[in-house]
C-alpha cells in the first residue's frame, strides 16, 4: 500500500513529506494506522545527526497511538480494530531480559531495531524501489506503519489518540523514572534538571508519590509556570543565581539539623553531560540517587570524582521509565482516563503532518512542551 510519511533523508535536514510504499505485515507483525504522534526530543536528536545509531533515509517518530488494521500470520495477542500504542521498548516475555524481571530492556529484537529493520532483517518501507529505514521499531511519522506484535500495547478504546500518544514515550519515561527506577518515597526531596516534555512528567510523578520538595532547574524561565502547575515547589534558573549550581542546590535541600544537604533524588532530563554531573553531585551524601534520563550526543562522556560514589551517591539510568510496555502502558492509560495524571496541559501544539517541521522549530525555540501531529 501507499502511505503518507515525513521522511528524514539526510542528517540535519528538515523532514520531507512523501508518499512511500509500505509492505503488509509478515509473520508476527501488525499493520497499524497511526492516528496521532508526539514529537520527542529524541526524534530531534536523531534528525540532527547526533545519534550514533542514526540511519538515513528513515521515517522517525516513536510516540504514537493508532488502530490495528491488519495482522500477519501467527499474531495472537491483538486483532484488527484494537487500539494500540507502539513500543520502542518491546516486551516479548520470553527473552532472558524479560524473564529476569530485573529490567524492562527486552532484547528479543534490539539488534535489528537498531539497524532500522524489522526482525527478519528487511524494511517494509520503500520509495522508488529504495528501502527506507524504520526508526526505534516504530516510525510513527508515517500514517501507516508495521510493527512486531511484541512492540504494541493494546489499550482501552475510549482513550483519545491525540493525548495517549504521549504515553508512548514522554509520560511513561518521566513518571516511570520516579515510580520504577528511583522508587521515590513520600516526603522525599528531589531536583529535576530540564523542564520539557520529560522533566514535567518527572515532576508530576514526584507529586503523585508524595515528594515534599520538588526543585525544577531550567535555563528557560518560561517553563516555570507549567512546572508549578505540575507540582514544582521551587524554581532555579542556573543563569540567574550568580554562583555554582551544585552548592546552591545542596544548601537549598538542607533539612533542619542536617550539616550536609543534598537531594534524595535528582533527575537529568536535558541530555547535557555537564548537567548530569551537577545532578549527581547535588544528590545527598550517603544515599542520594541521580537518574540519567537525557540522551547525550555521539562521543559525549560523563565524569565525576569517584569520591562522589565512594560516599554513597548512586548514578543510575533509565530507558522508557523502566516500564514493561505491554503490561504497564495500559495501566498508565487508565491513570490518565481516571484523572490521576494530566496530559492535556502538556500538549501545547497540534499540527497536520505537512507542518511537522514547525513542531521541531517550536522545540528549538523552547516554545512548546509537546507538539502532536494529527493524521
Ligand atoms: P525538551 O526539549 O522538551 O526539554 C529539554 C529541557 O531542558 C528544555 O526545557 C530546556 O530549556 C532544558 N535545558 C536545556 N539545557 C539545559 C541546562 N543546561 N540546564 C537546565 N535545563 C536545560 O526535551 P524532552 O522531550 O523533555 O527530552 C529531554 C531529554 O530526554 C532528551 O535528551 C531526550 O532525548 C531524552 N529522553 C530520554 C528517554 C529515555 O527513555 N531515557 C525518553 C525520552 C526522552
Ligand atoms: N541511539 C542512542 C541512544 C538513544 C536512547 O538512549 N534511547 C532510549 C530511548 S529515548 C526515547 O525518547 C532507549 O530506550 N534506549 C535503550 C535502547 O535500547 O536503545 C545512542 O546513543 O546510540
Ligand atoms: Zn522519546
Amino acid at each position: 500500500m501507499d502511505t503518507r510519511a515525513a521522511v528524514a533523508f539526510k542528517a540535519g535536514e528538515p523532514l520531507e513529506i512523501a508518499t512511500v510504499s509500505l509492505e503488509g505485515p509478515r509473520e508476527g507483525e501488525v499493520l497499524v494506522e497511526i492516528k496521532a504522534t508526539g514529537i520527542c526530543h529524541t526524534d530531534e536528536f536523531t534528525r540532527s545527526g547526533e545519534d550514533p545509531e542514526g540511519i538515513f533515509p528513515a521515517i522517525l517518530g516513536h510516540e504514537g497511538a493508532g488502530v490495528v488494521v491488519d495482522i500477519g500470520p501467527g499474531v495472537t495477542s491483538v486483532k484488527k480494530g484494537d487500539h494500540v500504542i507502539p513500543l520502542y521498548t518491546p516486551e516479548c516475555r520470553e527473552c532472558p531480559s524479560c524473564l529476569s524481571q530485573k529490567t524492562n530492556l527486552c532484547t528479543a529484537i534490539r539488534s535489528t531495531q537498531g539497524q532500522g529493520l524489522m526482525p527478519d532483517g528487511t524494511s517494509r518501507f520503500s520509495l522508488d524501489g529504495q528501502p527506507i529505514h524504520h526508526y526505534m521499531g516504530c516510525s510513527t511519522f508515517s500514517n501507516f506503519t508495521v510493527l512486531p506484535e511484541i512492540a504494541v500495547a493494546k489499550v482501552r478504546e475510549d482513550a483519545p489518540f491525540d493525548k495517549i500518544c504521549y504515553i508512548g514515550c514522554g509520560v511513561t519515561t518521566g513518571i516511570g523514572a520516579v515510580v520504577n527506577t528511583a522508587n521515590v518515597e513520600p516526603g522525599s526531596t528531589a531536583v529535576v534538571f530540564g523542564l520539557g516534555g520529560i522533566g514535567l512528567n518527572v515532576i508530576q510523578g514526584l507529586r503523585m508519590v508524595g515528594a515534599d520538595m520538588i526543585i525544577g532547574v531550567d535555563i528557560n524561565d518560561s517553563k516555570k509556570s507549567m512546572a508549578e502547575q505540575f507540582g514544582m515547589t521551587h524554581f532555579v534558573n542556573p543563569k540567574e543565581i550568580g554562583e555554582d549550581i551544585v552548592p546552591y542546590l545542596v544548601n537549598l535541600t538542607k533539612r533542619r539539623g542536617d550539616q550536609i544537604g543534598g537531594a534524595d533524588y535528582t533527575f537529568d532530563c536535558t541530555g547535557n553531560v555537564t548537567v548530569m554531573r551537577q545532578a549527581l553531585e547535588c544528590a545527598h551524601r550517603g544515599w542520594g540517587q541521580s537518574i540519567v534520563i537525557g540522551v547525550a550526543p555521539a562521543g559525549a562522556e560523563i565524569a565525576t570524582r569517584p569520591f562522589q560514589l565512594v560516599t554513597g551517591r548512586v548514578w543510575k539510568g533509565t530507558a522508557f521509565g523502566g516500564a514493561r510496555g505491554r503490561t504497564d502502558v495500559p495501566k498508565i492509560v487508565d491513570w490518565y482516563m481516571d484523572g490521576k495524571i494530566d496530559i492535556d496541559s502538556l500538549i501545547t501544539h497540534t499540527m497536520p503532518l505537512e507542518d511537522i517541521n514547525k513542531g521541531f522549530d517550536l522545540m528549538h525555540k523552547g516554545e512548546s512542551i509537546r507538539s502532536v501531529v494529527l493524521y
